[in-house]
C-alpha cells in the first residue's frame, strides 16, 4: 500500500522538476544552441543526474526513466523548435550537373558574407567512396548517402561525411578536404588552424595560412551563422531530396542550374577530354552509334535533369516557395538581375559584397544600360560551342535530349547553317518561376 502511494507522488515531484529545468533551459537555450557541436550533441544526462539525487529512491527509477524520457524528447523538440522559429535561417542547395556553371553561381553565396556558411562540392568525398567500393553502380545507395550527408551538412553536422573522407580524418582534422579554399567560410579567421611547418602546403587557403582543417571548428562556426549554402553537381533526381523539406530544423531552398546539354557536351568533350574520346572520334567520323553506353549515358542525365525539373515547376505541396529553376545563358547575360531574383527567392539579404563580386567578375556594370548593353557580346560568348559541336553531334544531342532542351527554351537547329549563324539565337527568352 505505501508504494501505491509513494509512486505517484515521486511522479509529480519528477515532473515538476522537469518543468523548472524547462524554464532554465528556456532561458539558456540561445546560449546550448550556439553553443552545440555535432560532436557534442545536446545531452539532458546531466539533468538526469539532478533528479536522482533530488530523490534518491531506487525504487522510483522506473518512473524516472519515463519522465526522463519525456524530457529528452521535450528538449529536442524544443532545440528543433528554436532552429526553425527564432532564427529565419535559410538553407540553400545550389542543384546542378558538370559544366553548368555551378562554381562561378556557387560564388554569388559564396560571397554573400560573414553571415553565411557555404561548401562547395562535399558530396565529391561520397561519391568517391561508392564509386570505390560499389563501382558506382547502386543509384538508390547513392541518392540515399548523398540526402543524409546534405542533410547532416545542413544542420552544421560533419560526422557522416567524415566517414567518407579518405583518410578518415582523426579526432576531426583532416587535410583532405576536396576544394577547401573554395568555400571561405572553411578559410575563415576562426576556422584556420595554426600551420603546421613543412606539411599541409597544398591545403592552404587563399586568404591567409591555415593548417589543417578541424571539423569540429568549422562546425561551430557553421552553428554561428544565418544561413547555409551547399552547391553540388552530384544529386540525380529532386525528388530524393524530399525528406529535408520535412525536417522542422531546415527551410530548405532549392536552386535548379541547367544549360543547354549541347553546350555542356560540347564543355565536357574540352574539359575531360580522356573520358570523352568517345565522343571526340565520333565527332572526327561524322558518325554516332546512337545506341552506345555514352549516348544512352547523355539521355540518361537529360532526363534526371528534366524530371527534376519538371517535378519543381509543378510546385507540388512539398516544393511550394522551394523551387527555383535558373538557366546557365541567363546568368552570363544579366548576371545580376538573375542574382537579385535567386536572392529575393531565398529570402537572403543581396549582400553589397556579392554586388561587387558580380560587377568585378561579370560586365554587369552595362547590364541596365539599354540597347548597347552587353547582352549581345555575352549572348556569343555563351553561344560559343555553336562553332566546335559538329552538326552530327548537335542532332543526336537533340535526338536523345529533345524534351529537356523543349522544356529549358532551347531551340533545335535543323541543319549546319543554322548551327552557326549568328544572327539566330538558340535561346527563348523563357521565365520559369513568378517570383
Ligand atoms: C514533440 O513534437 C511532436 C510533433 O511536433 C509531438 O507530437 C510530441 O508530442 C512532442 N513531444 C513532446 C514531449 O512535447
Ligand atoms: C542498393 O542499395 C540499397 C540501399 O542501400 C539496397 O537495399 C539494395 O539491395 C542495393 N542493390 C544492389 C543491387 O546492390
Ligand atoms: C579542434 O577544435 C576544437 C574546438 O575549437 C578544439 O577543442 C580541439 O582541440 C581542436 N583540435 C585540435 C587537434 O586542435
Ligand atoms: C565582347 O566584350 C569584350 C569585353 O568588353 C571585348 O573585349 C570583345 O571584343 C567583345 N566581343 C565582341 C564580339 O564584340
Ligand atoms: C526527497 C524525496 O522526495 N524523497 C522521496 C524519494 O522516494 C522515496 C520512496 O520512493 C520516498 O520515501 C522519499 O520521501
Amino acid at each position: 500500500m505505501r508504494i501505491k502511494y509513494t509512486i505517484p507522488i515521486v511522479f509529480i515531484v519528477a515532473l515538476v522538476i522537469i518543468e523548472k529545468e524547462n524554464n532554465i533551459i528556456s532561458r539558456v537555450s540561445d546560449k546550448l544552441t550556439l553553443k552545440q557541436t555535432p560532436q557534442t550533441p545536446l545531452q539532458p544526462s546531466g539533468f538526469s543526474h539532478i533528479l536522482l539525487k533530488r530523490n534518491g529512491s531506487f525504487s522510483s527509477l522506473s518512473k524516472m526513466d519515463s519522465a526522463f524520457t519525456l524530457m529528452k524528447r521535450r528538449l529536442e523538440n524544443y532545440s528543433q523548435h528554436q532552429e526553425v522559429v527564432t532564427r529565419g535561417r535559410k538553407h540553400i542547395l545550389l542543384l546542378a550537373t558538370t559544366r553548368t556553371g555551378s562554381s562561378f553561381v556557387g560564388e554569388f553565396f559564396n560571397q554573400q558574407g560573414d553571415n553565411m556558411f557555404y561548401l562547395f562540392e562535399p558530396l565529391w568525398h561520397v561519391e568517391k567512396m561508392l564509386t570505390l567500393e560499389t563501382g558506382g553502380t547502386n543509384a538508390t545507395a547513392a541518392a540515399k548517402a548523398y540526402r543524409e550527408v546534405l542533410q547532416q551538412l545542413l544542420l552544421c553536422d560533419f560526422t557522416l561525411l567524415e566517414n567518407f573522407i579518405d583518410p578518415v580524418p582523426v579526432d576531426h582534422i583532416t587535410t583532405s578536404l576536396f576544394r577547401r579554399e573554395s568555400s571561405s567560410s572553411l578559410c575563415e579567421e576562426s576556422v584556420c588552424s595554426p600551420v603546421i611547418k613543412g606539411v599541409f602546403e597544398r591545403y592552404r587557403c587563399r586568404t591567409r595560412r591555415c593548417g589543417p582543417l578541424n571539423l569540429t571548428m568549422a562546425s561551430e562556426s557553421c552553428l554561428q551563422k544565418g544561413h547555409r549554402a551547399i552547391k553540388s553537381v552530384r544529386v540525380r533526381q529532386l525528388e530524393n531530396l524530399r525528406p529535408l523539406t520535412e525536417d522542422p530544423r531546415l527551410d530548405v531552398k532549392f536552386i535548379q542550374l541547367v544549360r543547354d546539354p549541347r553546350a555542356v557536351l560540347a564543355s565536357r568533350m574540352v574539359a575531360f577530354a580522356a573520358k570523352y574520346k568517345n565522343w571526340k572520334q565520333w565527332a572526327m567520323d561524322g558518325d554516332v552509334p546512337i545506341d552506345d553506353d555514352e549516348v544512352r549515358k547523355l539521355k540518361g542525365n537529360c532526363d534526371n535533369i528534366r524530371m527534376s525539373a519538371e517535378i519543381g515547376l509543378r510546385q507540388p505541396t512539398w516544393l511550394r516557395k522551394r523551387y527555383m529553376l535558373v538557366r546557365y545563358e541567363d546568368i552570363a547575360r544579366f548576371p545580376m538581375k538573375k542574382a537579385t531574383e535567386m536572392y529575393r527567392f531565398t529570402g537572403i539579404p543581396f549582400t553589397p559584397q556579392v554586388k561587387s563580386w558580380i560587377l568585378k567578375n561579370t560586365q554587369a556594370s552595362k547590364e541596365t544600360s539599354g540597347v548597347y548593353s552587353t547582352q549581345k557580346n555575352s549572348s556569343e560568348q555563351v553561344e560559343k560551342w555553336r562553332f566546335s559541336l559538329p552538326f552530327k553531334i548537335a542532332q543526336v544531342v537533340q535526338k536523345v535530349c529533345g524534351p529537356t532542351l523543349k522544356l529549358f527554351g532551347y531551340k533545335f537547329v535543323s541543319s549546319e547553317e543554322m548551327l552557326t549563324d549568328k544572327s539566330i539565337s538558340l535561346i527563348e527568352e523563357k521565365v520559369f518561376n513568378l517570383l
